[in-house]
């Protein structure tokens, strides 16, 4: 098994073939509020706020870093799956 993996499979030995596959998710979300207020002919007030979120979970997992490592990925281990 190339890549990231999520656990050694059932030969409990990592970086051979029967490795289960390990996903790494991504999820961007992304907010935008804009409002104005026309409080008389020349004055004009205007709002905008915009909030974008990463959620990468597993961002440090790799080749040599499996799911399962309890030293490297503590969060990742304890992130649902
Ligand atoms: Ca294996």
């Amino acid at each position: 098994m190339i890549g990231y993996v999520q656990d050694a499979g059932p030969d409990g030995i990592y970086q051979t073939a029967d490795d289960t596959p390990g996903f790494q998710d991504l999820i961007l979300t992304n907010q935008t509020f804009k409002t104005t207020y026309q409080g008389s002919k020349n004055n004009r007030l205007v709002g905008f706020y915009q909030r974008n979120l990463k959620d990468e979970p597993q961002s440090t997992a790799g080749r040599f870093v499996p799911f399962t490592n309890p030293v490297k990925n503590v969060l990742i281990a304890a992130a649902p799956s």
